[in-house]
């Protein structure tokens, strides 16, 4: 057992807000860290200490590691929280922290880096008796091997960066023709972005949901799943709301989903939280695309709808503890819903930072609001511009959607513009309360 008294956060918004919250319903201490642009942030109030560790650049700040691992020193945290974003996925940051003594609060660093690469990824998970699309075991680096595999595999195909995730750097292509063209720029796009060339194909599906597999394991091998989260709305590869369960998923499926996940963590030896993103086809056939080995943004849908607290159960792993979680205790009760409350034009999709002159969160059964906002507060132009997450929780999918279009129509921003009324159209869209949509439902939605 490891003692974890204090544990900084390497974040901010509302996920900094979210783990502070945990923290203290655990007795430990928190210190934030900030950017100058956030001084003001909610974060930096409710932690027990808080340290400026940069200018507003996130570069020069939230991915600054001496800056971070200094403030970590001088306060004598046990453990780091690093949330989403910014440091999470960073193997570098995860080893420097083990080297200075101080517990990351996720996987090890030998894992974040096997999972960052999504050609190692597959093999990995190809090896562990994971589904995964036919495609190349390894990068493509000739127009012959592409040539090849395509004559294989067939068109329509998707080139993917190895090093890219979260849809950067992607290229359908849907004849011969388009092959060559197709990969060369892709690997020059993957090269410019990543600083890495290495590409991969898979073949494509047209019309597939997201559907991920929330995992929890511990460092003696004990894994279990939270069931699915439904995140198939999305637009340019931004998620806009998550559902949990999906309404595209039977029990059955979300056992083999859930046992194929827990036995590919036992396999690689994960620990910590974690999800598995697959893509689910017409015919009910999923297929792994992508594990994050990370705390998610859409959390909460699985906190409700399983009763657990996610961030509290990241600390308990972290601190070495004996899970004492099982599979059987997991009953998924319920449906919920979260919507992103952006700051944004909810119809260009174009940043929308000032000041917030009002401010009100909707209450009443069922409802949990994830912010870090207030009346008054001065939203930076500088980071993600998520500034709320609404979320819902009913006993069915339907008194979900009306619990959701009440909570948005009480919600009061003002001073910005948000996609508050972007959602309101959703949860009104009739294929969406039937639940039949894909990746495409933003392309074809009318608004
Ligand atoms: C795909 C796909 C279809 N077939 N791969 C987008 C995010 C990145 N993780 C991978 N993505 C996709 N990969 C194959 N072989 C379709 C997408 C995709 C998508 C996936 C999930 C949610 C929204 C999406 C929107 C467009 C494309």
């Amino acid at each position: 057992m490891r003692e974890i008294r204090k544990i900084l956060i390497a974040n901010r918004g509302e996920i900094a807000n979210r783990i502070i919250w945990t923290c203290k319903e655990m007795g430990i201490k928190t210190v934030a860290v900030h950017s100058e642009a956030d001084r003001e942030a909610l974060h930096v109030r409710y932690a027990d200490e808080a340290i400026c560790i940069g200018p507003a650049p996130s570069s020069e700040s939230y991915l600054n590691i001496p800056a971070i691992i200094s403030a970590a020193e001088i306060t004598n945290v046990d453990g780091i929280h690093p949330g989403y974003g910014f440091l999470a996925e960073s193997a570098t940051f995860a080893t420097i922290c083990e080297d200075c003594n101080i517990k990351f609060i996720g996987p090890r660093p030998d894992v974040i880096t096997m999972m960052g690469d999504k050609v190692e990824a597959r093999r990995t998970m190809t090896a562990a008796g994971v589904p995964i699309l036919p495609g190349s075991p390894d990068p493509i680096d000739s127009i012959e091997d592409a040539k090849k595999l395509a004559l294989e595999i067939g068109f329509p195909l998707i080139i993917k960066a190895a090093a890219g995730g979260g849809g950067r750097g992607m290229r359908i292509v849907r004849h011969e023709s388009e092959l060559a063209g197709s990969l060369e720029l892709a690997q020059s796009e993957a090269l410019n972005a990543f600083k890495n060339g290495a590409v991969y194909i898979e073949r494509y599906i047209e019309r597939p949901r997201h559907i991920e597999i929330q995992v929890l394991a511990d460092e003696h091998g004990n894994v279990i799943h939270l069931g699915e989260r439904e995140c198939t709305i999305q637009r340019r590869h931004q998620k806009l709301l998550e559902e949990a369960p999906s309404p595209a998923i039977s029990r059955e499926l979300r056992e083999e989903m859930g046992a194929v996940a827990v036995k590919a963590c036992q396999e690689i030896g994960y620990s910590s939280a974690g999800t598995f993103e697959f893509l689910l086809d017409e015919d009910d056939r999923f297929y792994f695309m992508e594990m994050n080995t990370r705390i998610q943004v859409e959390h909460p849908v699985t906190e409700m709808v399983t009763l657990t607290d996610i961030v509290r159960n990241q600390v308990m792993i972290a601190r070495g503890e004996n899970a004492q979680f099982s599979q059987d205790d997991v009953i998924i009760r319920g449906h919920s819903i979260e919507c992103r409350i952006n700051a944004e034009d909810p119809v260009k999709f174009t940043p929308s930072p000032g000041r917030i002159t009002a401010f009100n969160i909707p209450g009443g059964p069922g409802v949990r609001v994830d912010t870090a906002v207030y009346p008054g507060y001065v939203v930076p132009p500088y980071y993600d511009s998520m500034i709320a997450k609404l979320i819902v929780h009913a006993r069915t999918r339907e008194l979900a959607i009306a619990r959701m279009q009440r909570a948005l129509e009480m919600m009061v921003v003002e001073g910005i513009k948000t996609t508050i009324p972007l959602h309101q159209k959703i949860m009104a869209d009739e294929n969406f309360r039937k639940g039949d949509f894909s990746t495409k439902f933003m392309e074809e939605f009318k608004y």
